[in-house]
């Protein structure tokens, strides 16, 4: 403690006696002044200023220890729980699906995504991105938001050819801001569409849009620009170059372009900057250099992520986790259905090879092969769905009705027989044709089912004969029915014959 800082507090303390002393002994001849007079009153008056005093200093304490309390640090905010917590809880069960897929590139690739979309949710800070057409001056734009020169400007289209990102803070908002300058879409040849696309997945990831045009929005500009606002994506349009413009004629685009989106992007999001203004030439012969002007811009871009910055992150992470789980579930699904047909595949054939040499009645026989226990019971575990013999029995046996009830056995031995007859010599004609179409109708049954633990064991709306019926259409087109005729040939007719010409 200083010296002047102890001499106060003596001070203070002998300023504090003082007053004390003089209090007691102006109350002490107060209460004898009135003892003189009655002595119950004395007393009475006596309480009444104690009381008074009393109550004096406990307010005075209150608003000593209200000024004086150490102030508690301000809690960063946080991600809004609830959605934070769905967003953490669909990570997981992504995470989950994740570990299924066996394609070691893809899987590793969502590990990488799905390691970043946490990582990013543990951080926190906010994503803006300058998106847009080439040349519109998004580079420019970065640039006079961070008062640097941190990006290569160039008239002609791609300057820039990587996203660059910059971390600064704006005043009022509690988080970090990240800035990311991206390559312009629209460029010509396949550099540009590359990084286009690297371009549309950053925007997509943005938690805060800013897309930069340079004139009236070209349909080019329009259509990404709409569908990722409609995607729930954050958007500032942001016209740039306004110094090429008088202002009447400013004032024409901007109302035209706050028209043109409305109903995904509010008019006051609609801001007119100059990012870059060139230097002019003055009378004098003087170089002028114009600076900036994006404070409507920045004072937006404020209000907005101090009023909703938690809220765009929230629901940004939930957003992407969703995404990735999405594309996670159709390549898991891809894995699947060739898991799955390959499994369809080897009972076809197996059941193709059963029939050919079984001379049973037709329509039983091809209908009692159709479905086979084993075959959906493989085909369930692939779907993660483990079931007994006695389940898959039930399942086959009520498929096998539904594909003789829909006259789905008797249409593929016909569509067979017209393919087989001219393929295939006469007297081998008979059994090639039982064969495969054994195969054809373990086929219809396998996808069948396959449709059906893809809609984890649903058969929709339009229950079993809908999915049968489906399959029975999309497996009788000309060109397939003529590829499988000829695997057909090969599995089944081949057999047979080398078979014959043995025993001769
Ligand atoms: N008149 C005028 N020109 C500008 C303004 N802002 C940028 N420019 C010019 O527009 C051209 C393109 O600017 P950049 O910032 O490189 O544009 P970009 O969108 O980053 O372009 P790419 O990186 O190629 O996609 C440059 O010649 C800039 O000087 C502005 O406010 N007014
Ligand atoms: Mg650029």
């Amino acid at each position: 403690m200083s010296r002047s800082r102890l001499l106060q507090i003596i001070v203070g303390l002998l300023v504090m006696l003082g007053l004390l002393l003089w209090l007691i002994s102006t109350l002490a001849s107060l209460h004898a002044g009135l003892a003189g007079l009655s002595p119950v009153l004395a007393d009475l008056a006596l309480w009444v200023i104690l009381g008074l005093i009393a109550i004096l200093l406990a307010a005075l304490g209150y608003y000593a220890y209200l000024f004086f309390r150490p102030q508690r640090p301000r809690e960063r905010p946080q991600v809004p729980e609830v959605k934070a917590e769905a967003a953490a809880e669909n990570l997981r069960a992504v995470r989950q699906q994740v570990d299924q897929i066996q394609d070691e590139v893809a899987r590793q690739a969502f590990e990488e995504r799905s390691r970043e979309i946490e990582a990013y949710l543990a951080r926190g800070e906010i994503r803006v991105v300058v998106f847009g057409t080439g040349s519109a001056g998004k580079t420019s734009l970065v640039n006079a938001i961070l008062g640097q020169m941190v990006g290569q400007v160039g008239a002609a289209m791609g300057t820039t050819t990587q996203p660059q990102t910059y971390k600064f803070r704006l005043p009022h908002v509690e988080r970090e801001i990240w800035l990311t300058d991206t390559p312009g879409i629209l460029e010509a040849g396949v550099a540009g569409t590359g990084r286009e696309v690297q371009a549309r997945e950053m925007a997509s990831n943005a938690d805060l849009l800013l897309f930069v045009i340079d004139n009236d929005l070209r349909k080019s500009e329009y259509d990404p620009l709409r569908s990722l606002a409609v995607m729930g994506k954050r958007s500032i349009l942001v016209f740039n170059k306004t110094d090429l413009f008088t202002t009447e004629e400013l004032e024409a685009i901007r109302l035209h372009l706050q028209q043109r989106v409305q109903g995904f992007i509010a008019p006051v999001d609609v801001i007119a900057v100059a990012a870059n203004p060139p230097e002019v030439r003055l009378e004098s012969g003087d170089r002028f250099q114009s600076a900036p002007e994006i404070l409507p811009l920045l004072r937006r871009m404020a209000a907005i992520l101090r009023d909703e910055g938690e809220d765009l992150i929230a629901d940004n992470i939930l957003l992407q986790s969703q995404r990735l789980g999405e594309e996670a579930r159709q390549i898991l699904d891809a894995q699947r259905r060739r898991q799955a047909e390959a499994i369809v595949d080897r009972y076809q054939w197996i059941g193709a090879g059963v029939v050919s040499v079984m001379p049973l009645p037709m329509v039983d026989l091809l209908a009692a092969a159709a479905v086979n226990a084993q075959m959906v019971v493989e085909i369930g575990e692939v779907y993660g769905c483990q079931m007994n013999l006695e389940r898959g029995k039930e399942l086959a046996v009520s498929l096998a009705r539904t594909l003789v009830s829909l006259g789905v056995v008797r249409g593929a031995m016909e569509l067979l027989s017209l393919a087989l007859q001219t393929n295939v010599a006469t007297f081998l004609v008979g059994r090639a044709i039982q064969g495969a179409t054994a195969a054809y109708l373990i086929r219809i049954a396998g996808k069948s089912f396959i449709e059906y633990f893809r809609r984890d064991q649903d058969w929709g709306d339009g229950g079993m004969s809908e999915v049968v019926e489906q399959q029975f259409q999309l497996n009788r087109r000309d060109e397939f029915i003529k590829l499988f005729v000829q695997e057909a040939i090969a599995h089944v007719v081949t057999p047979i014959r080398d078979r014959l010409d043995n025993k001769q």
